[in-house]
């Protein structure tokens, strides 16, 4: 089956080696090496039961490739290879999808952060994409996935997957359910903001985890995993990465004890983060960052509470209560922001200030 698909992309050159590649939820990656070349590949089959429209999602990447990314740039993306016929994706007849992009070179990922210059560097890699996408239009891209960080529609799902309760694992989730509910109408205010037009829409990254930028040495050198790369809310984009940028413990840590809000972590982070978009900040964005480290960890771990509920069908997952290990690390995470969110502010200003 593989050889088949690089064929499809190198019909004259034979694979070196081809394997299983980094920590994803969602495609299934491999690095492919050819004979005969040094550079190396990445080879992923698009998980269409999440992208309905991967055309959509390649076409997207080339036009950043195209634009922004067309000349030299202090971060990288990945490029997109197109296949042998022209075509930037492959679709086998079975329906699978499958893209080809560029290693890129002597690169590597994090899963979590473990020193200050990592949170600084993360932060300055995520605020020099979100300007560098400053001037692209929100309603002329597609949005990879329909609502995807609108909070009354994760908290449907939720609704949903607790009425059903298709995988009978409600009862072993009632008090983690309890925690999640109790909060839900501190998230829905802000989505009222955007609603109103008070936060503007932008195109952002929209997935911006830790291992989604590559490392290179010191520095982080690239930004990857473009599939959401859409209109969406500098705010989230902000908060998510904090979620994983500034947090003491890997999202699959079963020792809940590990799992806290690293302030120092939080503070490198944003110190550069706002370095780099500061000259874009509306004032409604500026009011609004300091909750969103905490309402995007929300909305996470309602996001693996549903598939946990619902027997795992998003999420790839490794051992039964995967996501339930999940769900749980994004509950410690935010009793840990919950009282920190008045010394969050205050970073966030002097991060902005000219
Ligand atoms: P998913 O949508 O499943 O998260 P990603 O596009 O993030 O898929 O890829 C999964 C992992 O593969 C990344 O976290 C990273 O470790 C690695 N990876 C992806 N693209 C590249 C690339 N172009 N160069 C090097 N590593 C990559
Ligand atoms: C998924 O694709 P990946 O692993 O980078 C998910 C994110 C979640 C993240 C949680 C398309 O990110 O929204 O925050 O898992 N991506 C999609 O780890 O659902
Ligand atoms: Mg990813």
């Amino acid at each position: 089956m593989l050889p088949h698909i690089v064929q499809q992309f190198f019909p004259d050159h034979q694979i070196d080696t081809i394997s299983p590649y980094g920590c994803g939820h969602i495609n299934t990656t491999f690095k492919l090496d050819l004979k005969g070349f040094s550079n190396s590949y990445i080879l992923q089959r698009i998980n269409t039961n999440v992208f309905h429209n991967p055309q959509g999602i390649a076409e997207t990447h080339l036009r950043l490739q195209d634009s922004i990314f067309r000349t030299e740039q202090p971060i990288e993306i990945a490029r997109l290879i197109p296949a042998a016929d022209g075509r930037c994706l492959h679709t086998e007849s079975n329906g699978s999808v499958w893209r080809m992009t560029s290693f890129i070179e002597g690169s590597h990922t994090r899963e979590i952060v473990e020193e200050l210059w990592q949170a600084s560097e993360a932060g300055n890699a995520y605020g020099w994409f979100a300007y560098a996408c400053r001037d692209l239009e929100p309603s002329s891209f597609p949005e990879a996935i329909k609502d995807f960080h609108r909070f009354s529609s994760r908290i449907r799902q939720l609704d949903e997957a607790i009425e059903q309760n298709k995988a009978g694992r409600l009862k072993k989730a009632k008090d983690i359910v309890r925690f999640y509910k109790e909060r839900e109408h501190q998230v829905i205010q802000v989505e009222e903001l955007v609603d109103s037009g008070s936060i503007p829409l932008r195109i952002v990254h929209n997935d911006t985890k830790i291992n989604n930028l590559l490392f290179k040495g010191n520095r982080a050198a690239a930004v990857i995993d473009l599939d959401t790369v859409g209109p969406g809310i500098l705010n989230y984009d902000y908060g998510d990465a904090l979620r994983t940028s500034a947090s003491t413990a890997n999202e699959d840590e079963k020792d809940l004890s590990r799992m806290g809000f690293n302030f120092d972590f939080f503070r490198a982070f944003t110190k550069s983060y706002m370095g780099q978009v500061k000259d874009m900040v509306t004032d409604d964005e500026r009011r609004y960052f300091f909750r969103e480290p905490g309402m995007m960890t929300y909305i996470m771990g309602i996001r693996f509470l549903t598939d946990y509920l619902n027997g795992d069908t998003y999420y790839r997952t490794a051992f039964e209560d995967h996501n339930l290990v999940r769900t749980s690390t994004q509950k410690k995470l935010i009793e840990s922001i919950e009282n920190k969110t008045t010394e969050m502010q205050q970073v966030i200003d002097e991060a902005l200030e000219p």
